[in-house]
C-alpha cells in the first residue's frame, strides 16, 4: 500500500466518522424541538408560559404525559403488582390482596369526588350530627359509604369500626346480604374515612386512614372485641392523602411505602420503597391556638425547640411550623421531612382530640415502621390498650430526637408537679 493509498483509506475513514457525527447531532436536535414544540403545544393547551430557564427540567417532565413509553415508564410497579410481590414473600398475609385491592379502589373514587367538590356540590353539610358530636359533612357521608361497601365486598373482612359509626358493624349487615362470604372474613378494618373534614370546603389536603387487624383465632368474634386490639396487633396500616398529588402511604411490616396516581392512566405506582424518616427534622407542626390550654411541659418544650436551646446535632435547619389541619397532611410532611407533629391533651380535653382507634395506631405503626416515634407523651402509641372503638389519645409523633425530647420534657415536669 503506498502513500497515496494510504491517504485515500484514511480520508474515507474520517469522512465516514464526520457522517456519522452529523446523523446523531442532527438526530438530536430533531428530537428537542419536536419534544419542545409538543410540550409548548401541551402547555399552550394548558394557557402556561414557558420561562427559558424552566424549560429544560420541565420538557422532559412534561413530554412523558404523551411521549411513547420511555424505559423508565416500564419499570414502574403499580400498586397491585408490588403488593402481589410482597404477598408472595410472606404467603402469610396473601389473603390480604383483595383488601388492599379494594382499598385502592375505594381511595381512587374518594380522590376522585375530592377533586368535583365544588363541580358537584359536593361541599358542605349533610345535616347529621356524628357520634364525635360533629356535623357530618356530605363527603364524609359518602366517603364512609365507599370504604364500607369496599373492605366489605373484598370477601375477606368480617368487621368494619369507622370514625362515622358509632359502633363497629358485621359486614354483612353492611352489605345487607347474609352471604357468608361477608360475616367470615378474617380480617378487621378500622379507619377514618375522611380526615381533616374541615379543609374539604376550601379544597385543603384531607385524607383517609385505615388499619386492618387479624381477627382474634379464639373467643368470641363480636366486633367490639375484634377491632378494640392494641394498635401493636396491627397488620396493615396506612394512609391515602388527598392533595397536590395523591398518595397512599401503607405498610405491612415490610417497610413503608408510598404510591404515587397518575392521573393519565389512573394507576397508582411505586414512588418511594422504604421510606425512612429523618433523625431529626426542621418541622414542629402544633395548632398553637390552643397553647393556653396544654400541659406547661408542651410549652416549655415548644419554646426551647423554637429558640434552638433544644438543638439536635443531625438537623442544622431552623424550626419552621406547619400546620394543615388535616393529621394525614401534617403528618406525611413530618415523614418527609422530619419534625414533630403533636395534638396534646388540654385541661379541658386530658385525653386531646384525636381518636386512638383509627387514627393515631395507624399513623403510629408507619411512623415507627419508617424509624421514627410515636407516643402519647408518657409511653408507645402502639402499646396502649384500647377500651372504646372512639377513644381519645394525646399524639406527639415524628422524628426519634424530638418525640423523645417531647416525652423527657413531659416526664420532667410531670415528676415536678407531684
Ligand atoms: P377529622 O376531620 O377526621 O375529624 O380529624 C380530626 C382532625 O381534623 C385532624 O385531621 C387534625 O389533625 C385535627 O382534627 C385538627 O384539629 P384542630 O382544628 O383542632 O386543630
Amino acid at each position: 500500500m503506498n502513500l497515496s493509498h494510504f491517504i485515500a483509506v484514511y480520508a474515507f475513514l474520517f469522512y465516514l466518522s464526520m457522517c456519522k457525527g452529523y446523523l446523531t447531532t442532527h438526530r438530536f436536535f430533531t428530537r428537542r424541538t419536536i419534544e419542545t414544540s409538543r410540550c409548548r403545544s401541551l402547555l399552550s393547551a394548558g394557557g402556561t408560559s414557558l420561562s427559558s430557564s424552566a424549560s429544560s427540567s420541565n420538557v422532559a417532565k412534561y413530554t412523558s404525559l404523551s411521549a411513547p413509553v420511555s424505559a423508565s415508564k416500564v419499570e414502574r410497579k403499580t400498586f397491585n403488582r408490588f403488593m402481589q410481590i410482597e404477598l408472595w414473600r410472606t404467603p402469610e398475609l396473601e389473603a390480604l390482596y383483595p383488601i388492599l385491592c379494594s382499598i385502592e379502589v375505594a381511595c381512587r373514587d374518594i380522590n376522585r369526588l375530592m377533586r368535583r367538590i365544588s363541580t358537584d356540590n359536593l361541599d358542605g353539610l349533610h345535616g347529621n350530627i356524628n357520634v364525635q358530636g360533629e356535623d357530618q359533612k356530605k363527603l364524609d357521608v359518602i366517603a364512609n359509604r365507599i370504604m364500607k361497601n369496599a373492605l366489605c365486598c373484598s370477601g375477606k373482612i368480617s368487621i368494619v369500626a369507622s370514625e362515622e359509626d358509632e359502633r363497629p358493624c358485621l359486614c354483612s349487615a353492611v352489605t345487607d346480604n347474609s352471604n357468608s362470604a361477608f360475616s367470615n372474613g378474617e380480617f378487621a378494618a378500622v379507619f377514618d374515612p375522611l380526615d381533616g373534614s374541615s379543609n374539604i370546603d376550601s379544597g385543603l389536603p384531607t385524607g383517609t386512614i385505615f388499619g386492618i387487624y387479624q381477627n382474634p383465632k379464639y373467643g368470641p368474634r363480636d366486633p367490639l372485641t375484634t377491632t378494640t386490639q392494641k394498635g401493636s396487633e396491627l397488620i396493615v396500616a396506612g394512609y391515602c392523602l388527598y392533595s397536590a398529588a395523591c398518595h397512599i402511604v401503607i405498610t405491612l411490616r415490610t417497610g413503608l411505602h408510598i404510591f404515587t396516581l397518575d392521573d393519565v392512566t389512573g394507576e397508582f405506582y411505586l414512588t418511594r420503597s422504604n421510606v425512612r424518616i429523618p433523625r431529626s427534622g426542621p418541622i414542629y407542626s402544633f395548632n398553637d391556638a390552643n397553647a393556653a390550654t396544654w400541659d406547661p411541659a408542651v410549652n416549655y418544650f415548644l419554646s426551647d425547640l423554637k429558640t434552638k436551646s433544644i438543638r439536635n446535632k443531625s438537623c442544622s435547619k431552623n424550626p419552621s411550623a406547619r400546620y394543615m389541619g388535616a393529621l394525614v397532611a401534617d403528618v406525611h410532611n413530618i415523614l418527609i421531612n422530619g419534625g414533630i407533629f403533636g395534638y396534646p391533651g388540654s385541661k379541658i380535653k386530658p385525653e386531646g382530640k384525636l381518636r386512638l382507634l383509627y387514627e393515631a395506631n395507624p399513623i403510629a405503626m408507619m411512623i415507627e415502621e419508617a424509624g421514627g416515634m410515636a407516643s402519647n407523651g408518657f409511653g408507645r402509641i402502639l402499646d396502649m390498650p384500647v377500651k372504646d372503638v372512639h377513644q381519645r389519645t394525646p399524639l406527639f409523633v415524628g422524628s426519634v430526637d424530638e418525640v423523645s425530647e417531647l416525652q423527657r420534657y413531659m416526664t420532667f415536669f410531670q415528676a415536678g408537679s407531684k
